[in-house]
């Protein structure tokens, strides 16, 4: 499929030109067991103002996304309630007293159909928005993420979410091997370490954006408006 490169916005390393027929949205994991105060995320010891900042952001772009008619996905992670998705060694990482399974603040932890699981109600996705759940780090790791991309002639994708290092850096990798170009909005990813937000953001631009562009959402609107 030929892009139509119709919309520019300012990146580094450089411009990211997109044909919004082709380009989707994909929020990663704004769950409310990341984001929410008592949480898991804070259950273990995390900030998650850090992560608190990236709502406001994705509230305003998802918005401009849904105006337009234009395509948006999000992901959640997470595992069978039987837990027959979960590597015994992602149970055990850490050794800590509560882990993924267990009964947490928000009902069992990263468990799919838990409320802490769910994605926080600022982004709730609407009907027609394709949600993934993903067991691992990465969108694409034993998901139907790509066949959806694919059968929706998706090329690009602004990758929002948390946390930068973490998921959507796993994301970001995964989809630029399958051959997506990637765009992501600074203040629209979080991290509950400020050295990993910024080194993250750096890794995926580094080398000629050797896995992608990185921009802001305030460019992203003045874009597209
Ligand atoms: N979504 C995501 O990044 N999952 C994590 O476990 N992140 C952490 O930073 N722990």
């Amino acid at each position: 499929m030929k892009i139509l490169r119709t919309v520019t916005v300012p990146a580094e390393p450089y411009s990211f030109e997109f044909d919004p027929a082709i380009c989707a949205l994909l929020l990663i994991d704004m769950q409310r067991d990341f984001l929410e105060p008592g949480g898991f995320g804070e259950m273990l010891g995390n900030d998650v103002s850090q992560l608190r900042r990236a709502i406001e952001p994705n509230k305003k772009l998802l918005a401009a996304w849904r105006a337009r008619g234009w395509q948006v996905l999000h992901t959640r992670e997470g595992h069978r309630p039987d837990l027959s998705d979960l590597p015994p060694a992602k149970k055990i990482r850490g050794h800590g007293k509560t882990c993924i399974g267990d009964e947490g603040p928000m009902g069992r932890i990263l468990i799919r159909g838990e409320a802490g699981h769910d994605i926080i109600s600022e982004l709730y996705p609407l009907p027609s928005e394709p949600v993934i759940d993903k067991p691992g780090k990465g969108a694409f790791f034993a998901t139907d993420l790509h066949a959806i991309l694919q059968n929706r002639g998706i090329k690009q994708l602004i990758v929002t979410g948390v946390t930068t290092e973490v998921c959507v850096n796993t994301t970001i990798r995964e989809a630029n091997d399958r051959g997506y170009d990637c765009l992501v909005p600074s203040d629209c990813v979080a991290s509950y370490f400020p050295e990993f937000q910024e080194m993250g953001l750096r890794m995926i631009k580094a080398q000629g954006g050797i896995f992608g562009w990185v921009s802001d959402s305030e460019k992203i609107l003045t874009a597209i408006s």
